[in-house]
């Protein structure tokens, strides 16, 4: 026995490919009106999904040919009686074929864990979407389920993407809301691999600080490892009018410190090294221990592919990192990767940066308000 599901846009389409595929004897045993999403279930297409049977000896057992069969599995269904008489062989082998397939769709139907063909299936849906916006497997699953109120976790109920967003926020609890810098921290810093952003964030937070005129802010870099990134810093420092240190090495840490006592918010810059290395964070946790940080942010640029951000932030525990900041949101369309992140880490976001201009390119958001670009997105069929 074979069972085949053909998903069409008209019916001639379905019957020629049951006819090529499955031959002569084949029987149509349901049709229906299906929507199948497209571009990651942002848009819908009406389709016929046709469920069809063959056994080789189906159409030759009643003596019938394809159109014949057709006929006769369409009139089963509405209750007619086939051409063969009740009683026969044929008409036994026929019912107990009917049974056996009834018995298989029900059990299709119900196996709503194995992706569709067309992927038409919700939970398939959910969790292709958040895989593709770079949410780890595992969480795509379990959000996918929640959403869908499917799993042991609070249940939204709910198959749209408000639901989703939802089922997120109350899965990460705190962690959903946004965490920027505490009142009571002075000395923060700013660690990350290369290019991510760093100084730039730090320039942003220091002008933000400065234009509220609540707390007189000291810049400390121990990025001696780059040509300029001293000077960049310091062009920074210049603009706003705020003090500058340097600390070339652990040793100097405390005497840089020392110069900015008059501070009541450190900013910390440090040298970009690649993280996937030991060596570099071994390095860099060198330079971080004197300095005694009251928050350690890790800065992870969104562009980065989300696998290789999730090997940064695991590689950077020693560094005893509290939060996260994201940045470059301007520079990629997939914002799974941030509650994702968030999740596996169980840090909470500081900051998001939006763009290359200081100050202005910053902003401190919650998780759902760094989702809302989902809501455009259903996957309710
Ligand atoms: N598009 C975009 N560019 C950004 C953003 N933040 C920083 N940049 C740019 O990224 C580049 C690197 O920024 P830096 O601040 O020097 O990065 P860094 O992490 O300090 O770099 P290293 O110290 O060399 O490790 C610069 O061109 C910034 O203007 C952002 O949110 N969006
Ligand atoms: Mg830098």
């Amino acid at each position: 026995m074979i069972v085949r599901r053909y998903v069409v846009k008209e019916m001639p389409e379905a019957v020629a490919s049951i006819r090529r595929e499955l031959g002569q004897d084949a029987v149509i045993l349901s049709t229906r009106n299906i929507r199948v999403r497209k571009w990651l279930g942002l848009r819908s297409e009406r389709r016929i999904e046709v469920m069809a049977a063959a056994k080789e000896d189906l159409a030759a057992t009643a003596g019938a040919t394809f159109g014949q069969a057709l006929k006769r599995a369409m009139s089963e269904s509405a209750g007619e009686r086939s051409s063969a008489s009740p009683g026969s062989e044929a008409w036994s082998q026929l019912a107990s074929e009917i049974a056996e397939i009834k018995q298989m769709l029900a059990e299709a139907r119900s196996r709503d864990r194995a992706p569709s063909p067309d992927g038409h299936e919700p939970l398939h849906r959910w969790r292709a979407f958040l895989q593709a916006e770079g949410v780890d497997a595992v969480l795509a699953d379990r959000w996918a389920r929640m959403a869908l109120g499917e799993s042991d976790a609070p249940r939204s109920g709910s198959a749209s993407a408000d639901g989703l967003i939802e089922a997120i926020q109350s899965d990460l609890g705190a962690l959903a809301h946004p965490a920027p810098i505490r009142r009571d921290s002075r000395v923060v810093a700013f660690v990350g691999p290369t290019g991510v952003g760093k100084t730039t964030t730090i320039a942003k937070i220091a002008a933000l600080h400065v234009l509220a005129g609540q707390r007189r802010v000291g810049l400390l870099t121990t990025d001696t490892f780059r040509i300029a990134a001293v000077e960049q810093l310091k062009t920074y420092a210049d603009i706003l009018n705020v003090p500058i240190a340097i600390a070339d090495e652990p040793e100097d840490v405390s005497s840089a410190l020392a110069s900015l006592q008059s501070c009541d918010l450190v900013l910390v810059d440090t040298a970009g090294r690649n993280f996937l290395n030991p060596a570099s964070i071994e390095q860099t946790k060198r330079m971080l221990t004197p300095i005694e940080a009251d928050e350690v942010l890790l800065v992870v640029s969104l562009a980065t592919k989300p696998t290789d951000a999730l090997k940064v932030a695991n590689m950077a525990k020693p560094l005893s990192v509290d939060k996260f900041i994201f940045t470059k949101l301007d520079e990629t369309e997939s914002v799974g990767m941030i509650p994702s992140l968030v999740a596996l880490c169980q840090l909470p976001i500081a900051y998001v940066t939006t763009g290359q201009n200081v100050p202005d390119d910053i902003d401190i958001l919650s998780v759902p308000d760094l989702l809302t670009p989902w809501k455009e997105a259903r996957t309710d069929g």
